[in-house]
């Protein structure tokens, strides 16, 4: 018998006695523990268990029923198991990429996993201003080997129909409708969390464009109904640690079989808010021009990285036979571009106006260079959406970001 054997919330002392039941032999028998709550996410509780006599720790994190950023979204504890398992799916394609785990606990609803030492939290980090040359390339590589390795390009397909069964996830994926797809055009639930001085352009910019929401609305049954990856879904840059030689992606909650354009759209997008809040809070001109320049050719080179190592392990691994015809993969990354231009769109007007705003927006403390980024954004974004075939490459991004930022 153990107090681990019902679930409950666990508290940080209750950390430290469970991780010496479940992983006995992970800390030495003189390790003397403690242990810290360190999640900043909207969902989850994740503690780092530390030894700082022999200078190691673990993490652990658990699913509460109730959703932190609000107690009244309540959904299934289950995706620790989803996460668990889609992080060794991905450790296995890109080695080194994702955190080890060491054990998944579907009584506590907790799983136990590396701690990502000597990196940072990506959106703090960049918040910061700091630069990560290195990124774009891990970032595209992580994106080509996830996402082509786990289509019916390469994967047997009975085997990827049984993945798409066993990581279906109708609540987490229903957040994503409606937080995503939704409720950002029409808030409905009157979930939107709208930043004052712009309600005014976001009535007239989202919630009465209807030629918007038409598009919004062809995306999200793509979305729905189009199996097409194991996506990551939810790669934002709150969902890696990184230092100047090395990025960990993890947090992998959401995943589940969907258009991969909606990884790429999302890590781009989110790269657009570093720039947003580097262009209005960097003082020193210098400064803002290094740093706003690597976020923009992050973003192009993140994109076509992607298209050059999709092309290559395109070649390598394709199984499918009739994915060998001729022109079948310039049609089908055209279809993924498309769709990363559409998301990227999504996803800058969501944590803009809606109910998970991010951190690089809250922070820009002028009132009026909050207005302007967010209206660079929403702007930028709608161009994306509602001409995402004509987004065919990198530059097109950067010459879309640029006609924003010059219009304000
Ligand atoms: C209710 S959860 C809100 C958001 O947090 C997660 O990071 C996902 O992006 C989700 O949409
Ligand atoms: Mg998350």
């Amino acid at each position: 018998m153990s107090i681990y054997d019902n679930y409950f919330l666990m508290q940080e002392k209750d950390v430290v006695s469970y991780v010496k039941e479940k992983l006995p032999d992970f800390f030495s028998k003189d390790a003397s523990l403690t242990c810290k709550e360190i999640g900043d996410g909207n969902l989850n509780y994740v503690f780092r268990v530390i030894d700082d006599k022999n200078n190691k720790t673990i993490i652990v994190k658990q699913a509460a029923e109730e959703l932190r950023i609000s107690k009244e979204m309540k959904i299934s504890t289950d995706r620790g198991r989803i996460e668990y398992e889609i992080l060794k799916i991905q450790g296995d394609i890109c080695p080194n990429m994702v955190p080890k785990v060491y054990l998944y606990d579907k009584t506590m609803c907790a799983f136990i996993m590396e701690d990502m030492i000597g990196h940072k939290m990506m959106r703090t980090a960049l918040c910061e201003h700091e630069i990560f040359p290195k990124f774009a390339d891990q970032c595209s590589t992580f994106l080509a080997r996830t996402l082509l390795l786990t289509t019916d390009i390469v994967d047997e397909h009975k085997h990827k129909k049984e993945q798409v069964r066993r990581y279906i996830n109708p609540q987490i994926c229903e957040i994503t409708e409606d937080l995503v797809y939704s409720e950002p055009y029409l808030n409905y639930n009157n979930r939107n969390n709208v930043f004052e001085p712009n309600l005014e352009f976001v009535q007239k910019e989202l919630y009465a464009d209807e030629a918007l929401r038409l598009e919004v609305a062809k995306l999200k049954f793509d979305f729905m109904n189009n199996a097409q990856s194991l996506i990551h879904g939810d790669l934002h840059t709150g969902s890696i640690f990184i230092n100047k030689e090395h990025s960990f992606f993890f947090d992998c909650e959401f995943a589940c079989y969907a258009p991969m354009g909606y990884d790429i759209g999302n890590i781009m997008a989110n790269m657009f808010f570093a720039w947003a809040n580097g262009d209005a809070t960097i003082q020193d001109k210098e400064h803002k021009e290094k740093f706003c320049n690597w976020c923009i050719d992050t973003i192009e080179q993140i994109l076509d990285g992607f298209i050059v190592k999709f092309k290559d392990l395109y070649q390598t691994s394709v199984t499918d036979h009739m994915a060998k015809s001729k022109g079948f993969l310039d049609w089908y990354l055209q279809n993924v571009i498309a769709d990363t231009a559409g998301v990227v769109g999504l996803e800058l007007i969501r944590r803009t106006v809606g109910m998970a705003n991010v951190k690089d927006l809250k922070l820009i403390e002028d009132e009026k260079a909050r207005v302007r980024a967010e209206r660079i954004i929403i702007t930028y974004g709608k161009n994306c959406i509602l001409n995402r075939k004509e987004f065919k490459n990198g530059f097109d991004f950067v010459v879309a970001m640029k006609k924003a930022i010059a219009k304000f």
